[in-house]
């Protein structure tokens, strides 16, 4: 279903990210906020071992806030720090380092009792594409963050960030590949734009998003599209949304390719409001 993910290329990339695993003392974790678990590869659990774990709610200000809440106390239950995050604002970035903290200080002080030399905390982020890993990676950069060389023992190219004086940050996040175990999940991935529309062509795409928005947030559809009155059928709801944006060909047929993307947009960038796909 997803081309880019073919056997070969995902072995590559699982051994590529077991590499960067060993250099590390704990991992970020980046999931959609709105797809939580359809942005989630489930594999990752057995790559990373024991190793220390934060779980990064990305893109809040794209999903519910109620939804957020729910999935925060959902990984909370489970013993799994979870933490709802805005990279490009900067939202929760703090209580990250904060529980980095604590989440690796057993690590650290067991090091220091073994006599060993104090050295910073290694973090690295993982997620599958278009999360928002580089963008995490910039925010915890920052301005004022510096480069450190290439160390000896580390693989050639990798260069750490170091964000505080006891921590530092792989600059090249370990990607991982979606797992598409069912069409719900494909379908969620497609929606939020982390695959290519490709999987299906749009107008389908938008349509079955719609009937989404249409059962779980019918008030924003409403409001959106200025509705005024009930649509058992999805299409004719589709087909009020068209010429509500003048989406109309020649003789009165409706454009479904154009209001379709208008759809998907305005989905994607929170126009019609802030949605969540998934709830625990
Ligand atoms: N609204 C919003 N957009 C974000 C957030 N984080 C990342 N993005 C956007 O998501 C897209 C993918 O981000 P990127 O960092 O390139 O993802 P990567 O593929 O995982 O490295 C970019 O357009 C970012 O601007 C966020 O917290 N909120
Ligand atoms: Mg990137």
């Amino acid at each position: 279903m997803n081309i880019n993910w073919y056997p070969g290329h995902m072995k590559r990339t699982k051994k590529l990210l077991r590499e960067q695993l060993t250099l590390v003392d704990i991992v970020y974790e980046l999931l959609d906020a709105r797809i939580p678990l359809s942005s989630k590869n489930p594999d990752l659990n057995r790559i990373i071992d024991n190793k220390p774990r934060i779980v990064i709610l990305n893109k809040i200000d794209l999903a519910d806030p109620m939804v957020t809440s729910m999935w925060a106390k959902y990984f909370k239950e489970q013993q799994i720090i979870a933490i709802p995050v805005n990279t490009i604002t900067g939202d929760g970035i703090r209580q990250v380092m904060n529980e980095t903290e604590v989440a690796t200080k057993p690590k650290m002080d067991a090091l220091a009792k073994k006599g060993r030399r104090q050295r910073p905390v290694r973090i690295m982020v993982v997620g599958i594409p278009n999360v928002g890993k580089s963008s995490l990676i910039n925010k915890l950069a920052g301005k004022k963050s510096t480069q450190i060389g290439d160390k000896p023992g580390v693989t050639k190219g990798k260069q750490w960030i170091r964000l505080r004086r006891d921590m530092e940050l792989l600059d090249t996040p370990g990607i991982l590949w979606p797992k598409i175990g069912d069409s719900t999940v494909a379908l969620n991935l497609a929606f939020i734009g982390a695959i290519k529309d490709e999987i299906m062509d749009v107008e389908t795409l938008a349509y079955r998003l719609l009937e989404i928005l249409w059962a779980n947030y019918r008030e924003k559809i409403i409001v959106r599209y200025k509705v005024e009155r009930e649509y058992d059928i999805v299409i004719d709801l589709m087909d009020h949304i068209a010429r509500n944006r003048g989406c109309v060909l020649k003789g009165e047929e409706i454009d479904y390719l154009r209001v379709s993307n208008i759809i998907l947009n305005e989905f994607r960038s929170a126009t019609i409001g802030r949605i969540s796909l998934e709830k625990p």
